[in-house]
């Protein structure tokens, strides 16, 4: 039988509502853009992926414009015509021509996944290996900008029990300030939930320890990223003395990045995420390295929507260890779905189906109405 081989790769921007503006210290959302990767095959069978990433250019250097930019004019080229079920030899044709560009090959990446799983048959988890669980536990960042508002949506979300882990978005305001504002709020939900802070790398070193002992002597489990991924002696300090675990996020942006954090002891937990390591294959080469090194893993998110959330959540059923639970939650951010059947959430947690490839079906109505032309 004749292999079937990769016909046409498109990139389609969208643009959709949040349910509110969603604030993170570089970047205010008021919408999302996600870039919606299609991969036509000769067999008839089309995966489907995406790359996205957050406000722009303001969080990591791909933009959803660059990203379809290089798609259409460099990815496609070189994808045509490949063997469409050898993902190995597609992603290394990819990483010998196009250096970096983690975002875009993550969303290549998990639509030649979806494909080979809809051709035989598999879920995604499957063709990784295996899944070792059916359902991820899912946090919820609270990141309205206001306390009372924020105490309240996690009320509400402990109400319905939809989450009862929440990351706190900080950094913009003074320190005083936001350090204010997260113990209040841990105050408030007390035991019946973690509290966890999104620092992107917004404290100098000079406030960071000090910040950190606050958050830790106030009970906050986990601070992500207080400080620059630029000052890796920075990160180590503060490691060694932070009560509360340290987290890298934007310190890792590839899987050889990964490395060389693990081998000089700059976090003691890493956010995974599929867009920085290149797709949901390439996301748990650094899952391993992490567990060799004994550093704990937590399921990590560029507020994707369901597509790239399934396809983040495929590879993080496939691990045994996921201390801090995932914070699969982008779909639920959104006002609005490009696929015919939303993401199950329920019960504190993320269902990951078990039908072939992703599990999703692209609406095409609500596609072409949000796609931006
Ligand atoms: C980040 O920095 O982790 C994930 C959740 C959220 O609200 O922002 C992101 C990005
Ligand atoms: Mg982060």
């Amino acid at each position: 039988m004749n292999q079937p081989v990769i016909e046409r790769v498109s990139a389609t921007i969208v643009d959709l509502p949040t349910i509110r503006p969603h604030q993170l210290a570089m970047h205010t959302m008021r919408k999302q853009t996600l870039v919606i990767i299609r991969i036509r095959c000769s067999d008839g069978i089309e995966g489907i992926g995406e790359s996205t990433t957050i406000g722009g250019l303001a969080y990591g250097n791909e933009s959803p414009e660059s990203i379809k930019c290089n798609i259409d004019a460099h990815f496609s080229a070189l994808l045509l015509g490949q063997d469409a079920g050898n993902i190995n030899a597609a992603m290394l044709r990819l990483d010998k021509h196009i250096t970096g560009n983690t975002f875009a090959k993550s969303g290549i990446e998990s639509a030649l996944l979806d494909a080979q799983g809809k051709r035989l048959g598999l879920p995604v988890s499957e063709l990784l290996g295996g899944r070792v669980r059916d359902s991820l536990e899912v946090a919820w960042t609270l990141a309205s900008g206001d306390t009372a508002r924020d105490i309240a949506e996690a009320e509400q979300m402990l109400d319905q029990r939809r989450h009862r882990l929440f990351k706190l978005k900080i950094g913009a305001n003074p320190v005083a300030q936001d350090l204010a504002h997260v113990v209040a709020i841990k105050k408030a939900l007390g035991e019946r939930a973690s509290v966890r802070v999104d620092v992107n790398q917004y404290w100098p070193e000079s406030v960071a320890l000090h910040a950190c002992q606050v958050l830790g002597e106030n009970g906050v489990d986990l601070i992500e990223q207080p400080i620059s991924r630029i000052n890796r002696s920075g990160q180590i300090r503060l490691n060694q003395r932070s009560p509360a675990a340290i987290m890298a996020d934007e310190s890792i942006e590839s899987v050889e990045d990964a490395f060389s954090l693990a081998a000089d002891g700059a976090a003691s937990v890493f956010a995974l995420k599929i867009a920085k390591n290149g797709g949901p294959r390439a996301v748990l080469r650094t899952a391993q390295i992490a567990q060799a090194a004994g550093i704990s893993l937590y399921g990590g998110t560029m507020l994707e929507g369901a597509i790239g959330t399934l396809a983040s959540a495929h590879a993080f059923v496939t691990l045994k260890e996921l201390t801090w639970h995932t914070e699969l939650f982008g779909p639920l951010l959104l006002t609005e779905e490009i696929v015919t059947e939303a993401p199950q959430y329920r019960d504190f947690a993320l269902h990951v189906p078990r039908s072939p490839g992703l599990g999703l079906t692209l609406d095409e109505d609500r596609l072409a109405f949000f796609s931006r032309h």
